[in-house]
């Protein structure tokens, strides 16, 4: 099983992010590519609470680039994938015994999307309120460039604690670190079966795309609370089930 040297954790440490392009291989990813296919198939379907769309610039759902929440409650075979097994490992390696699965959710950018996802902390949109660090894993199911959708990076980001952010306007929900500039940004392309690695306070984008190719990402998070408290964990896995509990009701069995 690839895991991550020990020069490539201490890059991921001092820059906040780290691309690596091959952590799994095409039968791997295209496994996981069918069951995203399959839910991006019956979007219009999914329950309301799992679909987002992250272009909607008014009270309209449309699907400019429609996101899933959750996709392996609503298609439990991701958990089983080699995909998943590989990265709750590359996780525990980075984050330390003790880390867990936290979130999924999987962001599609049809051809020509000229949505950019706006420069952002993923610890701006953090709910549970408890001390912890995250890691999150950017599964493209093909390959992506900056012309078609890849993700992007302030290097050492990381460490200036939690920025200001402000709405955008026309995007609704959405959040933008305040003085973020593309000047500042380093692309991480990728080829299928790679990924991009950030921590819970670097911040990052992912460009629009301009290609012909449809993009889609699977994005997992893992956490490792910085407590050692058993209550702490058993907290946040009380809130995971909480905001999951009714979706799973609804689950799509494949
Ligand atoms: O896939 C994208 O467009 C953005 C993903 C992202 O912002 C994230 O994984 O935190």
């Amino acid at each position: 099983m690839r895991v991550i040297g020990e020069h490539e954790r201490d890059a991921l440490a001092a820059e906040g992010y780290l691309g690596v392009a091959d952590l799994f291989d095409q039968d791997e990813i295209a496994e996981v590519a069918g069951h995203l296919d399959g839910l991006f198939d019956r979007f219009g379907d999914l329950p309301p609470a799992s679909v987002l769309d992250l272009g909607a610039s008014d009270g309209e759902f449309g699907s400019q680039v429609p996101e899933i929440l959750y996709p392996s409650v609503l298609s439990p075979g991701l958990r089983r994938t080699a995909v998943f097994q590989r990265a709750k490992a590359l996780a525990r390696q980075v984050l330390g015994a003790g880390t867990w699965f936290r979130f999924d959710h999987s962001i599609r950018k049809p051809p020509g999307c000229g949505f950019e996802t706006v420069w952002h902390q993923d610890r701006v949109h953090k709910r549970s309120g408890l001390p912890e660090q995250r890691l999150n894993i950017w599964i493209p199911t093909g390959p992506v460039t900056a012309s078609d959708g890849c993700m992007r990076y302030v290097p050492r980001s990381h460490l200036n604690g939690v920025l200001p952010h402000e709405p955008v306007p026309g995007r609704r929900g959405a959040l933008r670190t305040v003085g973020a500039t593309d000047a500042d940004a380093v692309d991480v392309p990728l080829p299928v079966g790679g990924a991009a690695l950030h921590l819970f306070e670097t911040v990052h984008s992912a460009h629009p795309n301009q290609g012909k190719s449809t993009r889609t990402a699977w994005i997992l998070q893992f956490t490792h609370p910085r407590t050692v408290l058993p209550t702490a964990t058993l907290l946040h896995r009380a809130v995971y089930f909480g905001q999951t509990r009714t979706w799973r009701g609804k689950a799509v069995a494949r």
